[in-house]
């Protein structure tokens, strides 16, 4: 069995670190680097950077970010957010981030998922899917949760899996940031169903929300944005919580 993971999540928009409830209302929750240094000293297992604003401009901040970050934090880190091509992808990867996460791009291209994943390895290649609860079941969106594209997430989280996707970022827009616990069914139904580690994200708390998650939710990583930057509780407090209730946990 292999130890559960602890990633905090640095959403990034002009260059800082933002935050908000459901995609919507971003608050600045302060600079990237020093967050960055900061979760590591606290014994995060990995990082994951997302340009949320993916635009032109913010393309060249990130990878100054990147190389930034390469050079202060020394746990791997995932960087996502508007990559849509080999060369955007490799442009990250050479700058020092360890995987790449693509979303938008994947569900209109699922080819490229197979084309980063031969270039790269499956190991670099984090298929991110935002998920909205539609009935019974749960819709992909796109473009930063903005756009419902049909798809069932189970769906195409199988067929990201069979293109050559390493990892599933498994994000629940319902859940986002309102701090009322991981969406236990959604990351339950997908977990079961991939043959790739899946990282839970969207609501997280309190310490029993990453103790349900992979345990009832069955996920082998969680993701945590506002709980972590509004500095409520500490990666080592959940570690040393998780350490307690027989969870396998780097400490
Ligand atoms: P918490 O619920 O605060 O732990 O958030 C975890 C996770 O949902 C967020 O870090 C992030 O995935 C939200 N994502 C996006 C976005 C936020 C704003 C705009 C766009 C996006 O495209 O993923």
């Amino acid at each position: 069995m292999l130890t559960k993971r602890i990633i905090p999540c640095l959403d990034i928009k002009n260059g800082m670190v933002v935050k908000g409830i459901g995609f919507n209302n971003l608050q600045n929750a302060g600079d990237p680097v020093t967050l960055a240094e900061k979760y590591s000293q606290q014994g995060a297992d990995e990082l994951v950077f997302l340009d949320i604003a993916a635009t032109e401009e913010e393309r060249k901040t990130l990878l100054n970010l990147v190389k930034d970050v390469a050079k202060n934090v020394f746990i791997p880190f995932t960087v996502g957010g508007g990559i849509t091509s080999l060369s955007d992808a490799k442009k990250l990867l050479r700058a020092g981030a360890d995987k790449i996460s693509i979303n938008s791009a994947a569900v209109k291209n699922p080819q490229l998922i197979t084309e980063l994943a031969n270039t790269f390895g499956s190991q670099c290649v984090v298929v991110a899917i935002d998920a909205k609860k539609k009935d019974r079941n749960w819709e992909v969106y796109i473009n930063g949760g903005k756009v419902p594209t049909g798809l069932s997430v189970l769906d195409w989280a199988k067929e990201a899996v069979k293109a050559g996707a390493g990892e599933i970022l498994l994000t629940s827009i319902d859940a986002d940031g309102r701090k009322k616990g991981f969406d236990i069914q959604l990351t339950k139904l997908i977990s079961e169903n991939v043959s790739v580690p899946v990282i839970a994200s969207g609501g997280a708390g309190n310490m029993e929300d990453f103790f349900e998650v992979f345990t009832k939710g069955k996920a082998d990583a969680a993701l945590a944005a506002s709980l972590f930057h509004y500095r409520e509780i500490s990666v080592q407090e959940v570690k040393k919580y998780l350490k307690k209730k027989k969870i396998l946990i780097r400490i």
